[in-house]
């Protein structure tokens, strides 16, 4: 049977800025594109990304139950056929032009169906390449990040780079060229490797050296790539500290910092910081921001959250406004996005099962992320908390602390600086208290 009626959202319209004021739910309270921040719009501040996996293959299925999600555009079509891949391109672009999302990003295998060789695989994945091309000049969405999903096919059950089975590296290879390929056509701002299954579930069976080693080379092979075809855009990692595996090897921003460095990767990669990983890392997305700031690797992030009663990646519509702020404050502190952006690495809850939550889910993100840019900003503005900072390490800009920073003394002149003082007399408040309150000054 023909499905004749327009996929997609026929009922929605463009979503306007409205302002704080309006009862609207279809509309933007806080992000006004064009409105400017620091002297930059919100829209070039948070470049926000739709992202392909969740928004459209998501199907509201959990461990417990199958999908939910009432998906009009996927009726009368096989699952995980070219045709239903077909259909969905054109109407994830509506969604984003609909949302004024100005990115998107993707994995291989989201946008085209596994075929049932390589071949067959790299044909679909040209033949919607293409389809999304177009969608691309038709709608004007740019490309934010392209990646390969390597993790769900079962050849990839003892990982991918990091499989115990060469094949399953060369097949992981494959992949990622192609991806890189498909997003050096799309115009791709960047590319992203998120470690899918690149870990182990027990030492027991696994040569953990060997495998990092894998891995090491494998990314070696991904920038000599990179340079062949001449995609410009940065790499980024993406930290996870586990989920699928029990440990995953980029567990946390500073472990990627280490296995970049120790394998001397560290020039072409920036770091792509997720909040849900984060606190599944026992982090705050705050500490693993300033983590990759510190080290001039601070890329892009994944913009979701989790919930603090589930032990897992539940990636969950940003709302939460403390989070937001304390993320913008880092990245305007160190100097903004710029090829990276806010990408919804989210799914609308099982419940939430129309195809207008889809809408909801990332206006709430968006309205979200401008709160927190303008508090951000107005934090910086008034100056307190960044003075408090400054004024707390003063006593590293003169006498002793300037000679330390200097590198102009060493252990027997510190002693007898310390014997001179006889002990430590100048130590202040911490005011934790005090700078949480004023915070919420701005809230
Ligand atoms: C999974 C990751 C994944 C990456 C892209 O937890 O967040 O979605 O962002 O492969
Ligand atoms: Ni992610
Ligand atoms: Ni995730």
């Amino acid at each position: 049977m023909k499905n004749t009626s327009k996929p997609g959202f026929p009922k929605i319209p463009k979503i306007q800025h409205e302002g704080p004021s309006s009862r609207n739910p279809l509309a933007f309270k806080h992000y006004n594109p064009e409105e400017l921040v620091e002297g930059k719009s919100m829209k070039e501040h948070l470049r926000f990304s739709v992202v392909y996996w969740h928004t459209m293959c998501g199907n509201g299925s959990d461990m417990f139950g199958w999908g939910t999600f009432d998906r009009p555009w996927d009726k009368g079509v096989p699952a995980g056929s070219i045709e239903q891949a077909k259909r969905r391109v054109p109407v994830f672009f509506e969604f984003c032009e609909k949302l004024g999302a100005p990115f998107w990003a993707f994995h291989d295998r989201d946008i085209a169906p596994h075929g049932r060789t390589l071949r067959e695989s790299n044909k679909y994945l040209d033949t919607i390449v293409s389809l999304c091309k177009q969608e691309q000049k038709r709608t004007g969405t740019r490309l934010l990040w392209g990646t390969a999903q390597n993790f769900v096919h079962p050849r990839y059950m003892h990982g991918a780079a990091t499989s115990c089975n060469a094949d399953a590296f060369a097949f992981a290879a494959a992949q990622v060229k192609n991806a890189m390929d498909a997003t050096k056509e799309l115009n791709g701002e960047g590319y992203v490797f998120w470690g899918g299954r690149e870990g182990y579930t027990t030492l027991l069976n696994t040569d953990l050296k060997r495998e990092m080693d894998h891995l090491g080379g494998f990314m070696h092979m991904a920038v000599d790539y990179k340079k062949k075809i001449g995609f410009k855009g940065p790499f980024y990692i993406e930290p996870k500290p586990k989920e699928p595996t029990k440990h995953q090897y980029d567990s946390d921003a500073a472990a990627c910092l280490n296995f970049l460095r120790e394998y001397g990767l560290l020039e072409h990669f920036k770091l792509n910081i997720e909040t849900n990983h984060a606190t599944l890392a026992g982090h705050t997305m705050h500490h693993e921001l300033e983590v990759a700031g510190a080290a001039g690797a601070l890329g892009s992030i994944d913009a979701n959250t989790g919930d603090v009663l589930l032990g897992w990646d539940t990636d969950q519509f940003p709302t939460d406004l403390y989070l937001t702020s304390q993320i913008m404050l880092t990245i305007l502190k160190y100097g903004g996005l710029t090829t990276g952006g806010t990408n919804f690495d989210a799914k609308v809850r099982r419940e939430s099962f129309e195809p207008v939550d889809l809408f909801y889910a990332h206006i709430a993100g968006m309205d979200t992320f401008a709160r927190g840019l303008k508090i951000a900003a107005a934090i910086r503005k008034d100056g307190r908390l960044g003075d408090f900072i400054k004024n707390r390490y003063r006593s590293w800009d003169t006498g002793i602390g300037r000679q330390i920073e200097q590198g102009n003394v060493g252990f027997k002149e510190l002693e007898t600086h310390a014997l001179k003082l006889g002990e430590v007399t100048t130590n202040e408040s911490g005011r934790q208290e005090y700078l949480e309150n004023l915070f919420n000054e701005f809230i």
